[in-house]
């Protein structure tokens, strides 16, 4: 590249601008990025992730490599064009360096290629950069190695140079980077599951593109995992349904481009024995929770074919039998995934697709494809509408036992149940209710709590398991009535967050297998009969610590983690002291469980979001389900998850 590419001595006016750019990211990253929280600190690794996936989708790359080195430092490669170092017209400088100082930049440098990354936050490169304590960049195109380095927040440390040759087949793009600790005060070391799930569901979401996740941290986990998926959602319903009993074997899968709007729709689904519906939907990549237009028109089109069908080949007995889309979502595991030019995301949490014409385009493609299906399948249509009948027939009855319920407890009223130990506040904003296993820990937590605002509810033994159980079945299970009424807010579709009694919902569990089972138990049912809850985020898990050092009767240190304790055990240098290992929290004494875990000013409490119950869902059904072989297979390739389940 020609000498005059690049000046650093002189600061034009643009130059200024640049630099003011980035500092109001740095002021005010939330607005860039959400939150510094750790979920602020993942977004990061999304927001490169999305560009190496944009030049993928784009035709050029089949290869993205994802590197964890140490707790902070992570490396994205991709095997792409690699990104333009020519001199850009409008800021002087290189096209590479302008991707990363100017903001909103990433988009506008492209060949006009469709671009589907920057959904929900969608920010740039730029951000990350100002974000990061520093970010080499190194791309390989015509035979040549160039390199540019940026430090704190995105000053150019080392200008774009050539530092080497290469094959001239080989190009790309890789990124490597370390986030400010000033900026994420919570901490910058990254999670091995958050990253391999999400790694994991890029891959399904986009057919055909190599995602390669490699953990090097000298732990446990070290490894790598290879992700490519060439069915695509095809292959995400059939893992989503791995430990389910299904109906049939074949997977439906359609996709297609409406060219007028350039929507592109897939859709992939079957059905199950089990009674809960699986349907997860996305735009450009994300996670859409609460739905939105492209989840609407699955749902009206499954429900209008479904039934046209039916009438046709005269699977009704009357003429006014008609399946409901409720009695169509039993035992349902379903992907729709949209990519859309231009998403408008609505809602108090930006979770819902809000633009209308997706509507018809999903209507159109999955409509056409269903019809035919079902025309060429002719055993596999009426499985489905046989399990919709069943379920509602079911749907009917469980109507009358839910109503028989209600006259027997009154859940609405203060008619509470006797095991809780309430707490004396009726300020429901300041009101926690730690929802505990066993009763020996039970025990510990009512002394040891804060009454005043502090409730406790024991519980015994296993809660029901929800997967088996049809929601009239529920209600007989005496724990999960307690539970109901100590909450007070309703349950299901009926929920009404004003009556809700407590705004923090605890689950508290012993740190080992069994607890975690039963933390996962809690919130799959959590997840499935009080969503708002989770939503709404009043869904906590309590962090009991694992170790305590201590030194005669002196309390030294707890350790709420392996890789805290190590740390704890470096700090100590030659000091000598003993570990004692928790192991369940009837070991601790009222007054060592309020210190460590009932506190506030003390304690960790891990805030639930809906992924995390999604998550948990999954791995529940996995572990829960009628098949014998996924559920071995998961305990053994993942035992950290059965340890550890991310939630
Ligand atoms: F932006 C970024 F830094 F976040 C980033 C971008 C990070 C990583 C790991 C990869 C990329 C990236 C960008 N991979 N591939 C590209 N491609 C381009 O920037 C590119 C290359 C050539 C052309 C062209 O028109 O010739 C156009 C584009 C957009």
């Amino acid at each position: 590249m020609p000498d005059t590419a690049i000046k650093h001595d002189e600061y034009t006016s643009e130059d200024i601008q640049v630099l003011e750019g980035l500092e109001a990211v740095r002021k005010r990253p939330g607005m860039y990025i959400g939150t510094t929280s750790a979920a602020g600190l993942h977004h990061l690794v999304w927001e490169i992730i999305d560009n190496s996936i944009d030049e993928a989708l784009a035709g050029y790359a089949t290869k993205i490599d994802v590197s964890v080195d140490s707790d902070d430092v992570i490396t994205v490669t991709d095997d792409g064009r690699g990104m333009p170092v020519e001199i850009h017209p409008k800021t002087g400088v290189s096209t590479v360096e302008t991707i990363f100082t100017v903001l909103h930049a990433g988009g506008k440098f492209g060949g006009g290629a469709y671009k589907v990354s920057g959904g929900l936050h969608g920010v740039g490169a730029s951000v990350v950069n100002a974000l990061s304590k520093w970010l080499e960049v190194t791309v390989k195109k015509d035979g040549k190695v160039y390199f540019i380095k940026f430090v704190d927040g995105g000053k150019v440390d080392t200008p774009l140079k050539e530092i080497g040759t290469c094959d001239p087949n080989e190009t790309g793009s890789s990124v490597r980077f370390k986030a400010d600790d000033e900026i994420f005060k919570e901490g910058t070391v990254y999670n091995h599951d958050t990253l391999y799930n999400r790694i994991r569901q890029m891959a399904f979401l986009n057919k055909g593109i190599a995602l390669n996740f490699n953990w090097n941290k000298e732990d446990e986990l070290k490894g790598t995992t290879s992700f490519l998926y060439e069915g695509g959602i095809k292959e995400y319903v059939a893992f989503l349904d791995q430990a389910e009993t299904k109906l049939f074997n074949d997977i439906l899968y359609c996709d297609g481009t409406d060219k007028e709007t350039s929507i592109s729709v897939e859709v992939s689904l079957r059905y199950n024995t089990d009674y809960n519906e699986k349907t997860y939907s996305f735009c450009n990549n994300i996670f859409t929770p609460d739905g939105g237009m492209h989840l609407d028109g699955f749902r009206q089109t499954l429900s209008r074919v479904v039934n046209a069908y039916a009438k046709d080949n005269k699977l009704f007995k009357s003429d006014d039998e008609k399946l409901s889309i409720d009695d169509l979502r039993e035992g349902l595991t379903a992907i729709i995934s949209v990519k859309h030019p231009n998403p408008q995301y609505e809602g108090q949490t930006k979770g819902k697709l809000g633009n209308a014409e997706v509507k018809p385009v999903v209507n159109k493609i999955f409509g056409d494809y269903l019809k035919r299906y079902l025309l060429e399948n002719p055993d596999t249509a009426k499985i489905i509408i046989e399990k919709a009948k069943s379920a509602s027939e079911a749907r009917l009855a469980a109507q009358k036992a839910r109503e028989s319920v209600r006259r027997k407890d009154d859940f609405g009223s203060a008619n509470l149940p006797t095991k809780l130990k309430d707490c004396a506040s009726r300020d429901a904003s300041i009101c926690e209710i730690y929802i505990v296993e066993g009763n020996s820990a039970g025990g510990s937590a009512q002394q040891g709590r804060d009454s005043n605002f502090q409730a406790v509810l024991p519980l015994r033994g296993k809660i029901l398991n929800v997967e088996k159980a049809r929601l009239h079945r529920i209600f007989d299970n005496a724990e999960i009535r307690m539970m109901i009424q100590a909450f007070g807010c309703g349950f299901g579709d009926e929920i009404d967050i004003s009556k809700l009694r407590y705004h923090k919902i605890v689950i508290m569990t012993d740190a080992d297998v069994d607890g975690q089972h039963i933390a996962t138990l809690m919130l799959t049912f959590l997840y499935r009969y009080f969503k708002p809850l989770i939503e709404g985020g009043y869904v906590y898990i309590a962090m009991p610590p694992l170790y305590k050092l201590f030194k005669g009767q002196k309390t030294l240190r707890y350790c709420y983690s392996d890789d805290e304790l190590e740390l704890a055990k470096r700090d100590f240098g030659d000091e000598k002291y003993d570990v004692q290992r928790y192991k369940g929290l009837g070991e601790m004494d009222p007054s060592q469980l309020w210190e460590t875990t009932l506190d506030p000013e003390h304690r960790t409490l891990k805030r639930v979001s809906i992924q995390d119950a999604i998550d948990a869902d999954s791995v529940f059904s996995m572990l829960m389900g009628d098949e014998v072989e996924p559920r071995k297979d998961f305990i053994v390739e993942n035992a950290h998850f059965a340890k550890n389940l991310d939630i």
